[in-house]
């Protein structure tokens, strides 16, 4: 049994911590210096519910960091290789960032909120430092900050009809990764449709804490004949979907071209981007290993918490770094960075798991969606 974290300031409640609790929350990761539920009756209950109902999750660690200003657009596009030319007002983009080396800082969702305002909805990295220091560095005329701007997560087959009844039947017509302004209690919010999950969904990005537990609360009331339940990105069903966890499945150590993010790459074209040499590199020559789905074969594997070994024969050939057991595909799914001459469809491969004990495992085509 693992010893418990002991709470305080710097590890940061949430706006929803409250409804957290009262829940049940069973156990919590750390994420932006702040609370990530992580289980709530288990995790296999909590995946078998995601996919047939709907849930509500405290993803408030998404914080944002804001740039606002004339020069906004210049510092976004020095932050990202993707060619955000085409990005327009109430648009989302996922956006891989890399430091001067092309190794990658963080994968987070972009909102293009004015011309000259953006959020930058960051995975765990302390990514707000490495903004500020650019704008400065470059003297550029934008305000950097990380706003009261907490994001709440509605997932599930059924989030439609309960966004629907909390914030009005217009939230059904936002398309994926479009977002607009939403009312509640006099009060404006962004609503996105996206979520870290593949069961659909939005997210509400409340702003000012004070609104935290009336929204949720909402949701939880409009949402009892829809059995709505407190809930959590969930590892089976991010595993299965191919969704990749910033400091598991990639690190400063990779490029996104490695990641398998090189599509949401325009080096090329991304004028001005930090790291553009670098990966200008990478994407003539291809990566030399890259991140595939494998399952791994025989019992429920334990909690992926290091890298484990992918093996051939004496040669270590790539890492898993996240796996789970699927009860929907009855065999351990897993996320692996693995080297060129293994990553070929229906290579068979070697894990070692931190007990030394050897597992039969296959490189999958597709992840399990
Ligand atoms: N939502 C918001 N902020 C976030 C996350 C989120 N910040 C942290 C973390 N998650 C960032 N990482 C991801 C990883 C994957 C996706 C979103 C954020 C994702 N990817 C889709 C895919 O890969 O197919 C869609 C990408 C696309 O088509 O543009 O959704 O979940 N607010």
């Amino acid at each position: 049994m693992m010893a418990l974290i002991s709470p305080s300031r710097r590890l940061r409640r949430t706006p929803f911590s409250e409804g957290v609790e009262a829940a049940g929350c069973k156990a919590y990761t750390v994420y932006n210096h702040m609370l990530l539920p992580t289980v709530f009756a288990s995790v296999q209950e909590d995946y078998a519910h995601l996919k047939r109902a709907v849930q509500v999750w405290d993803v408030a660690c998404e914080r944002q960091i804001e740039l606002r200003g004339p020069d906004a657009g210049r510092l976004m596009q020095m932050l990202t290789p993707r060619d955000l030319r085409g990005m327009t007002v109430g648009q989302c983009w996922y956006v891989p960032i890399v430091d001067e080396t092309g190794g990658m800082l963080n994968d987070p969702v972009a909102l293009k909120l004015a011309e000259d305002r953006y959020w930058v909805s960051i995975a765990d990295s302390d990514l707000l430092m490495w903004v500020k220091a650019v704008a400065y560095g470059w003297r550029l005329e934008v305000l950097v900050d990380e706003p009261d701007v907490s994001p709440l997560a509605v997932q599930g087959p059924l989030a439609d009809a309960l966004a629907a009844r909390v914030f009005g039947e217009a939230v059904r017509n936002l398309r994926f990764f479009r977002f607009g302004w939403f009312e509640f209690q006099g009060a404006s919010h962004v609503i996105a449709r996206s979520g870290y999950s593949r069961q659909g969904g939005f997210e509400i990005y409340v702003e000012g804490g004070q609104h935290g537990m009336p929204i949720w609360n909402a949701l939880m009331n409009a949402g009892r004949e829809m059995d709505v339940r407190a809930g959590c990105p969930n590892l089976i069903e991010r595993i299965e979907g191919g969704l990749l966890s910033y400091g598991n499945d990639m690190t400063r150590e990779n490029t996104p071209h490695e990641c398998g993010l090189g599509k949401f790459c325009n080096t090329q074209t991304a004028i001005g981007c930090i790291g553009r040499d670098a990966l200008l590199r990478v994407a003539r020559d291809g990566p030399v290993r890259q991140v595939r789905p494998i399952s791994i074969e025989g019992p429920p594997v334990p909690g992926c918490d290091r890298p484990w070994p992918i093996m051939d024969g004496d040669d270590q050939v790539g890492q898993v770094t996240s796996a789970a057991w699927s009860p929907d595909y009855e065999t351990n799914v897993a996320i692996g960075m693995v080297r060129m001459t293994h990553w070929d469809f229906a290579t068979d491969i070697d894990v070692v798991l931190p007990d030394g004990t050897v597992r039969a495992a296959v490189v999958q085509k597709t992840f399990w969606i």
